[in-house]
């Protein structure tokens, strides 16, 4: 169980593992901020504390319906998640949100913008807003994103909104930890179907042709349509295509329907067994990244693969080693090292 004699350094003065342990499932907002700060700290010694935290936790979770949204900047996604979190808070939910995205992708501010944008959401009780951790690999805020996700619902969220961009690396990431990736359109995706990634219409579990309201409502219906057919194709032999509706998060229009229907999917999902093999599915990526990242982590921590690697690219990019038996070389270090 939890040892209080390791306080981790980041928390350090204010509360031990213990106590946040307790608080946290009590639905303690300071204590879930407190938590997802422990998990996304890069130091050893957190990284031990946040094990052993998350480890305590682990029964509490599992609870929630996990909802990805994606779609390209400015489509609308941050004020779709302030009316549909809305929505749902007002309906009894606890809703969190949570973003993947490296913030060296993003224009700078994503923190402030993200908290303007949903300025209603963030005062709201039954919300919880944490933008992504800032400064690293995608890979890193995935894995961080993913504990994140744990902690909230071991604090009681029952919905956990994440909201990613559209470029292709984050939105597998996304993909992989959630119940349901929702795609969001713009009303000129109907002359842009083309230029949409097909990757991201295949993983896509619904399309949200978003902004249908005022002039650009009839640009939507044709975007819509065009979108239901392509998803036919997309989708041709596998039973129903994913769901493709309208909606504007202005107005409010469609956001009721849009949900209704994640929770119809969901809902059938868990009686054929296809939502519990998707989790599984999903833990065991977890598990294969997680031996990846610390493998190579570790290898290439020692001082001495670090000089046969510096040598290794000298090499590759002169031109007078290939790269592959480098690697070969490099990784033979370590059976002897
Ligand atoms: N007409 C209309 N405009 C909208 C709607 N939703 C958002 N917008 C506008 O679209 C613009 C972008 O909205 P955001 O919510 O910031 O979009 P985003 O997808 O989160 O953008 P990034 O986080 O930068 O990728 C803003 O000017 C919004 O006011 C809608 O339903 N209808
Ligand atoms: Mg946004």
């Amino acid at each position: 169980m939890l040892d209080p004699s390791r306080q981790p350094r980041s928390l350090a003065g204010v509360t031990d593992l213990r106590e946040l342990a307790e608080a946290l499932p009590t639905g303690d907002r300071r204590a879930l901020a407190r938590a997802i700060t422990l998990v996304e700290s890069r130091r050893d010694s957190d990284a031990d504390a946040a094990e052993q935290l998350l480890t305590a936790l682990l029964p509490g979770t599992g609870n929630s319906l996990r909802i990805g949204i994606t779609g390209a900047p400015g489509v609308g996604k941050s004020t779709f998640i302030e009316a549909l979190g809305l929505q749902l808070c007002n309906a009894g939910h606890k809703v969190a949100v949570l973003a993947v995205d490296p913030s060296s992708s993003r224009t700078g501010g994503s923190i402030l913008g993200d908290k303007t944008r949903m300025p209603e959401l963030s005062r709201h009780a039954n919300a919880f807003i944490r933008p992504s951790p800032g400064g690293e690999t995608l890979g890193g805020v995935a894995a961080r994103t993913r504990e994140a996700m744990l902690l909230c619902e071991a604090a009681g969220h029952d919905i956990v909104l994440i909201e990613t961009i559209g470029t292709g690396q984050s939105e597998v990431a996304v993909h992989s930890m959630v119940d349901y990736f929702l795609l969001l359109l713009s009303p000129a995706a109907g002359d842009e179907l083309q230029g949409i990634k097909r990757g991201v219409m295949e993983l896509a579990d619904g399309v949200l042709v978003h902004k249908a309201d005022g002039d650009l409502a009839p640009a939507a219906d044709r975007a819509a349509q065009q979108c239901l057919l392509a998803m036919r194709v997309l989708h041709a032999g596998e039973g129903e295509p994913p769901a493709v509706l309208l909606g504007s998060s202005v107005t409010g229009k469609g956001l009721p329907e849009l949900w209704q229907t994640i929770e119809r999917q969901l809902t059938a999902r868990r009686a054929d067994g296809r939502f519990a093999e998707r989790r599984s599915h999903q833990a065991g990526e977890w598990l294969e990244s997680a031996v990846r990242e610390r493998l190579l982590a570790e290898f290439l921590a020692e001082p001495a693969v670090q000089q046969a690697m510096a040598t290794a690219h000298e090499q590759v990019a002169r031109g007078t080693l290939l790269p592959t038996a480098a690697a070969r070389r490099l990784l033979a270090m370590r059976r002897s090292p």
